[in-house]
């Protein structure tokens, strides 16, 4: 019964939402929660070591994904975290990019740096034209020089990569002054330089004097250090990304420009409230915003406030799939992931004719009085 309970779960055909905003229709079901997971990762199917049939280890949630496509399959990169709140990798696998998504047996085993990590999650993946798949991740650590706070703890950029997204080889962490989190690797080389977007923050969780999403360029994947960061996507008073913001996966190249997906973050007499939103870079330049639209495009809705961390939409990973679709794969409330369907154009569209956030009340309006202008005239 359990397994074909499971089985029900992972065959279930997902649907896309009736209704939606022209931008990207979001699927009914959650393509991949903690009851995705195989079996044998948390059941003993020893009758005599398990009479009760119980759950030996508990999974927790499936959300933050890395995606990528490779050899014609849509491969995920999940952030897993077991009852125990310790986070590993694990690949999910789907033929279409959209349902039956389902994991390969074993979770990643992925190499220490000199420095072991308590805890790893939320990779970004770049296929870079070095010819390799990079995975960048948070190594989060106790902060030792704060012995007597059980709660301090360090940010750092992990890296690693791979050719199939089984073998992994870890390269040393990001040297950087500052923490980091959210940092991506642009998939090309900047001046004959790997190119970073960064994330400083002072703190594990504050971003503190870290004013935004940052850039930086490094001779060596392979010793990564920070020496020049500049911020290229700042923090702005009263707008979705004042608290703090990050970069997304890594930015799609299009004709018009690098397509950039991020997420902003705003205090909120609740908590903080994580939101979704896009902007586009120079093409010469990815380091230069050539458009930017005004506040959100992607928020948790119905059931996806819902979890451990309400009131959270996160993306790390999307792919744009040979047709031209963009496949957005986003987790709600740190519990589980789903997918959004968009085509390039489309988002293209979106960033370069939607109004930019105009910062104030006076100016929001006159936004929209010059649409209602419009659509009179045409009339
Ligand atoms: O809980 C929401 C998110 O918080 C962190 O993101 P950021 O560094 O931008 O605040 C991360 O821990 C992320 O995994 C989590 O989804």
């Amino acid at each position: 019964m359990l397994r074909q309970q499971h089985e029900e779960l992972l065959a279930r055909k997902n649907e896309p939402q009736q209704w939606d905003n022209g931008i990207y229709v979001k699927y009914k079901y959650p393509i991949l929660t903690a009851g995705h997971t195989p079996l044998e990762w948390r059941y003993d199917f020893s009758e005599k070591d398990n009479p009760y049939l119980m759950q030996r280890i508990m999974m927790n949630a499936v959300f933050n994904a890395g995606a990528i496509k490779l050899d014609g399959r849509y491969l995920l990169v999940c952030r897993v975290e077991g009852a125990d709140r310790k986070s590993f990798f694990a690949v999910a696998e789907s033929d279409n990019g959209i349902d039956n998504f389902r994991f390969w047996d074993m979770p990643v085993t992925m190499p220490e740096d000199v420095l072991p990590a308590t805890n790893i999650y939320d990779m970004r993946l770049t296929q870079h034209e070095d010819g390799w798949i990079y995975g960048i991740f948070c190594a989060e650590r106790h902060d030792d020089t704060q012995p007597n706070d059980l709660s301090a703890a360090t940010a750092t950029a992990a890296i690693a990569r791979t050719k199939d997204l089984k073998k992994w080889e870890r390269l040393p962490d990001l040297k950087s002054k500052s923490q980091q989190r959210n940092v991506v690797l642009h998939p090309e080389f900047v001046d004959g330089k790997y190119a970073l977007y960064t994330r400083p923050q002072d703190g594990f969780i504050e971003t503190g004097s870290g004013g935004g999403i940052g850039w930086a360029l490094t001779d060596d994947i392979t010793h990564a250090e920070i020496c020049e960061e500049i911020i290229i996507n700042p923090r702005h008073y009263h707008t979705i990304q004042e608290v703090k913001n990050g970069e997304g996966p890594a930015p799609l190249k299009t004709s018009k420009g690098w397509l950039h997906l991020a997420h902003g973050v705003r205090g909120t007499a609740d908590g903080l409230r994580y939101v979704l939103y896009l902007y586009m870079t120079s093409l010469d330049d990815p380091a230069h915003v050539i458009a930017q639209p005004g506040g959100w495009f992607l928020v948790p809705e119905g059931q996806e406030y819902i979890g451990d961390v309400m009131n959270v939409a996160f993306c790390n990973g999307w792919i744009l799939d040979d047709d031209g679709r963009v496949l957005i794969y986003y987790a709600t409330a740190d519990t589980r992931m789903h997918v959004a369907v968009s085509t390039l154009d489309r988002l293209i569209d979106y960033c370069m004719n939607t109004p930019e956030d105009a910062l104030s009340t006076g100016s929001s309006v006159e936004t929209i009085k010059r649409l209602i202008s419009k659509n009179k005239m045409s009339r």
